[in-house]
């Protein structure tokens, strides 16, 4: 990794709904996903968050660990419902009190916060009375709810992420219904998304007119997996470049270019909502940095009617609006959750981004796999797969980063075992390893090997510094 710049961020990652537990501690009201996991059926042996690695009373544990592990960053989110029990009105202290002292504890540690202010756990009262993420109106409680968070940690929180993945929430959320609040329907995600994208606009309009003196930056994560034509012939060609589209264009093309890709316009037609001219500028250039979340690759092609659908989640969108065919190579590794390990696809993702999108600062704010771990006889947790994932991936990213890609920071997924959310406690993407039963953190191999990579980075620029 020896094209990574000196300022590189090194840091992991995590979201409220899948460590925090205490789900109804101290005035928190319940979220969708609160909700959503109690419905027979719908979650892996029907797990929930209630507990889940119980962060919550065990942050300033988990802070150490970080700091031990020679994380510079750590990237969390903040749980709505724990500041506004029921999505707006009265600010509940002791969920203030909560993000005080995890984030006072992270910058005693010297580890930057890094700040989703939603990853999925929409306030249920918010669903049951306003129709969630369905509603116009949702993208005003958001506003509000960024700026209580703003107003009440933007003093020591210099780096805010509006969004977790809003293609996420629209595809899985409300077309394919497998996630919260599990509509199916092949219009609802075009309005949704169109909604997440006002209410990420107008966060950040407020932060940017009210609280410049802090000082911080504000911007977006989407989630891509990159789509490798499945051979030469143009329409194959094509029918990957319209998949990107379809997955990053639709989120990412409103806020670097200004409006929605032409050729979701030419095939949604009326499904597609319009951007006012003020919604527009407020969406223009409304991401200080292009937060990715990337996974895995796929061939595209262009649809045909008799092949089978092989994704864990479907075709990367509603396949029936994009005709394309994904697949995967039968010679790929597969991660123990199915995503084909393919480091290449993340370097090609990469400069798909910096070339569409004007070389924007990117930061990958989740790369990571899953693996049935277990500790060995010695206790330990010997995870060599996951380590040469990370290792590819990094590599991958090195090699982005000498073409001209302006990568500067990397956030593992996840920093602990966690609430997989459809797939509950089953999967395993932690590089710290959780005992369920006593709620014990043990660092997997891959923490170690973070230790060193990230260490060997920091001793080749000091080193650099003395001879310059
Ligand atoms: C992300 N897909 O979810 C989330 O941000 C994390 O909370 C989650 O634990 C992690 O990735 C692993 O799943 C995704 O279908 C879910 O492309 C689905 C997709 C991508 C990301």
């Amino acid at each position: 990794m020896t094209n990574f710049p000196s300022d590189f961020l090194w840091g992991s990652a995590t979201s409220s709904y899948q460590i925090e537990g205490a789900h109804d501690k101290d005035g928190k009201g319940p979220s969708i996903w609160d909700a959503y996991c109690k419905i027979p059926g719908k979650i892996l042996n029907d797990d929930h968050g209630d507990i889940a690695i119980d962060h919550y009373h065990k942050y300033k544990e988990d802070v150490a660990l970080l700091k031990q592990q020679g994380f510079t960053a750590y990237r969390f989110s903040i749980a709505w419902t724990r500041i506004l029990p029921n999505g707006k009105g009265e600010v509940n202290e002791k969920g203030i009190q909560f993000y005080n002292d995890l984030i006072d504890e992270l910058l005693a540690n010297n580890i930057q916060p890094w700040v989703t202010l939603y990853h999925w756990d929409l306030p249920l009262a918010l669903q049951e009375e306003e129709d969630g993420w369905l509603n116009p109106k949702i993208s005003y409680y958001f506003e509000q709810y960024a700026t209580v968070c703003f107003d009440r940690f933007g003093d020591r929180v210099k780096h805010w992420i509006t969004l977790n993945e809003p293609w996420v929430v629209a595809i899985l959320g409300y077309g394919q219904g497998v996630f919260a609040p599990g509509h199916i329907s092949n219009s609802e995600p075009y309005l949704a998304a169109h909604h997440l994208l006002i209410a990420h606009a107008k966060a950040v309009n407020v932060y940017k007119s009210y609280f410049k003196k802090q000082q911080g930056t504000i911007g977006i994560t989407n989630n891509c997996d990159w789509r490798e034509p499945i051979d030469n012939q143009p329409k194959n060609i094509e029918a990957a470049q319209r998949a990107l589209l379809f997955f990053l264009g639709w989120f990412a093309d409103p806020i670097y270019l200004g409006d929605y890709p032409q050729v979701m316009k030419d095939r949604l037609g009326n499904r597609l909502p319009e951007f006012s001219e003020l919604e527009k500028s407020l969406l223009k250039d409304s991401s200080d940095f292009f937060g990715l979340n990337h996974y895995t690759t796929m061939y595209a092609a262009e649809q045909d009617e008799n092949a089978v659908e092989t994704s864990a989640y479907g075709n990367g969108g509603l396949s029936e609006d994009q005709d394309v065919q994904i697949s995967q190579d039968p010679n790929w590794d597969l991660t123990d959750f199915n995503w084909a390990v393919v480091p290449w696809g993340c370097k090609k993702l990469l400069e798909w981004i910096a070339d569409r999108y004007d070389n924007p600062p990117i930061f990958i704010t989740e790369n990571g796999c899953a693996y049935h771990d277990k500790p060995s006889a010695d206790g330990q947790v010997h995870d060599e797969r996951r380590i040469q994932f990370y290792k590819s991936y990094l590599e991958a990213c090195d090699e982005a980063i000498k073409n001209g890609v302006n990568l500067k920071g990397y956030f593992a997924w996840s920093m602990f075992d966690n609430f997989e959310w459809a797939s509950g406690y089953s999967q395993r993407f932690g590089i710290n390893y959780i005992d369920y039963d006593t709620l014990e953190r043990i660092p997997k191999d891959s923490a170690k090997w973070f230790t060193k990579t990230i260490k060997e980075h920091q001793e080749r620029h000091t080193l650099k510094d003395k001879v310059h």
